[in-house]
Parts: C-alpha cells; structure tokens; sequence
C-alpha cells in the first residue's frame, strides 16, 4: 500500500531524478563514471564510417570499456590508430581498461570510436547519442557533438598536424 507520505516521498524522488537529467545533459555519467567532451567529425555524402572521441574519467575501481549503442550507424567499435613508419594504420580493440583517477581520453591520432554503416551524413552541429558500455558500470549515454574536420580518417595515409584537436577539443585540458 502507498500512504500518503509515500506518495509524497515518490514525487519528490522523481522531481530529483528529472532535475539530475538536467545536470547531466551534457556529461553522461554513472557512479564514477563521468564521460565528458564528446565530438564526432563531420563526415561528407559519401563516407559510410564515422569517428567520435570523448574522455572517460573514473572515480571508482577499475572498469573496462566493452562496447557501444548507437541509433545513428549499424555498429560501433573501439579502433586505435598507430603511425609506423609514416603509415596510418587502425585496430580493432575488443575492450578498454579504465583506470581509477587518470583519464582516458579518445582523440585524433589515437583511440577512436568508429562508427560503421551510418544511416545518414554527419553535419556540424548534430548531436546524436552514443552508450557506452562498461563492464561493471553498465551503459552510460553521452551526446556527441558533431564538429568540423576533414576525412582524415580514410583520405590519407598522414594525419593532420594536432591543431585541428586542440581547436576541436577547445583546448580543454581535462586535467
Ligand atoms: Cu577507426
């Protein structure tokens, strides 16, 4: 049975829950897991994959980084891009370790999300939600911004010079 001060005491958990969504509108955040930053390039007509890039900090005990969700591509991957003797090259990884108190950051040139078969063209300023999954946290929506850059990711052996990440990121250092 709910009494009257329950009811009471269930508006009330509800009027805190929406105005915590507020809050974290535009950081996702579960327990100590706060995901902020997140950008994706814009892509052109053409292009069938995507990249988004975000910074994970964790508060809490070690977790991993096991997957993704996303309604605007058919899936979504951990890659890492490594240069070796001036060659771009991409790997799949099949999880990420998150540290406790150091962050990840997924930028270009380095650990990306790579979006595959998107349903439709990335143009600056959309926003679209990306859920990461993480082993013992669970899922953990984000907005992802879409922001200027060109199809580095695919046009060229060679990645731009880190100017275009400093202008992306707003030169936010997250530490
Ligand atoms: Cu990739």
């Amino acid at each position: 049975m709910i009494n009257r001060a329950g009811t009471v005491g269930l508006l009330l958990a509800i009027l805190l829950a929406a105005c915590g969504g507020e809050e974290t509108e535009q950081a996702g955040q579960n327990g100590s897991l706060t995901v902020t930053d997140g950008w994706a390039r814009e892509t052109s007509r053409d292009q069938i994959a995507g990249v988004a890039y975000f910074v994970i900090e964790n508060g809490g005990p070690v977790d991993r980084l096991v997957g993704f969700e996303t309604s605007i591509a058919d899936r979504a991957m951990l890659h890492l891009s490594e240069t070796v003797d001036g060659v771009s090259r991409m790997h799949p990884m099949a999880a990420l370790a998150i540290p406790s108190g150091v962050p990840v950051i997924l930028a270009p040139g380095g650990l990306h999300v790579m979006m595959v078969g998107l349903t439709g063209q990335l143009h600056i300023g959309d926003r679209f939600e990306l859920v990461l999954i993480f082993e013992s946290a669970g899922r953990v929506p984000v907005e992802i911004e879409v922001q200027a850059g060109d199809t580095w990711h695919f046009g060229r052996a060679e990645e731009p010079e880190p100017e275009l990440d400093a202008e992306g990121n707003g030169g936010d250092d997250p530490e």
